[in-house]
């Protein structure tokens, strides 16, 4: 398999558009081309920050990739408030997070809203990271495979092979984050070996083969490694540890 490692930061709802700036710069200074060919590092700030990333990567051609943390379903509109993916597509995105616990949690969006904004983000030519993940009460019944499995369904409703090939999972067990409890590298492979397999399934054994699976919740430069050794975990979705530069181009350095 040739799946390229994908390390994307989600800052959620931190930094200002100077500080993202800074952040940007000094995590395009502590990689180098290699390092950046090799490994897939992406930033997902909060839109308001979306321009300045794109300025800093356009005017010093950093290889650093961006996107948004959410987008509309609707390609425009009365929609107060909201963000539609063509402006994402606008303004250089290649990525968007779809359907993070957290929206899920706050913003109540269901399995039927995260496949629209899936089927937004692809017609847009963004690559979704769509996030699965199960809560506690689904873990101690060990009710994960089935839980997870159930969300990729219905997150992929009436996709084709060939645009499920485009989509990135990101497998973030709920109870992992912000809990102290820690999800051990089996866990991580545990999911995510069955999110590949249920494509294979679902699809086919290619179209499987071709889909990036991340790994999120508490990723540190100190466990990335172990996450990154299981067969089925191609990259990381991390929060935390994406706010600080050499913290997370470390990360990225993972292979080193
Ligand atoms: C899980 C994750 C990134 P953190 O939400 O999406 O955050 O790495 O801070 O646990």
């Amino acid at each position: 398999t040739t799946r390229r490692p994908l390390m994307a930061g989600n800052w959620k709802m931190n930094l200002n558009h100077l500080e993202a700036n800074l952040l940007v710069q000094k995590l395009a200074a502590s990689l180098n081309e290699k390092q950046l060919t090799d490994v897939e590092c992406v930033v997902l700030p909060p839109f308001t920050d979306l321009r300045t990333v794109q300025t800093a990567v356009d005017g010093d051609k950093l290889l650093i990739g961006y996107g948004a943390q959410d987008l509309s379903p609707h390609p425009s509109g009365a929609y107060t408030g909201d963000i539609a993916g063509p402006m994402l597509a606008k303004l250089g995105c290649g990525y968007v997070v779809v359907g993070h616990s957290e929206r899920r949690q706050y913003h109540h969006e269901d399995d039927a809203l995260v496949n629209a904004k899936v089927s937004a983000a692809l017609a847009n030519g963004l690559t979704p990271i769509l996030c699965i993940g199960e809560g506690l009460e689904v873990r101690e019944q060990s009710g994960q495979v089935r839980h997870c499995c159930d969300q990729l369904d219905g997150a992929l409703k009436g996709l084709t092979a060939e645009q499920v090939t485009k989509v990135v999972v990101a497998y973030e067990p709920v109870w992992a984050i912000g809990t102290g409890k820690t999800a051990t590298p089996e866990d991580a492979q545990e999911v995510c070996g069955a999110v590949r397999q249920r494509i294979a399934e679902t699809y086919d054994e290619n179209t499987a083969e071709q889909v990036r699976v991340l790994y999120g919740g508490s990723v540190k430069a100190s466990n990335v490694a172990a996450i990154m050794a299981q067969p089925d975990v191609d990259g990381a979705l991390v929060g935390g540890a994406s706010l600080d530069a050499e913290e997370f181009a470390k990360i990225c350095r993972f292979p080193e």
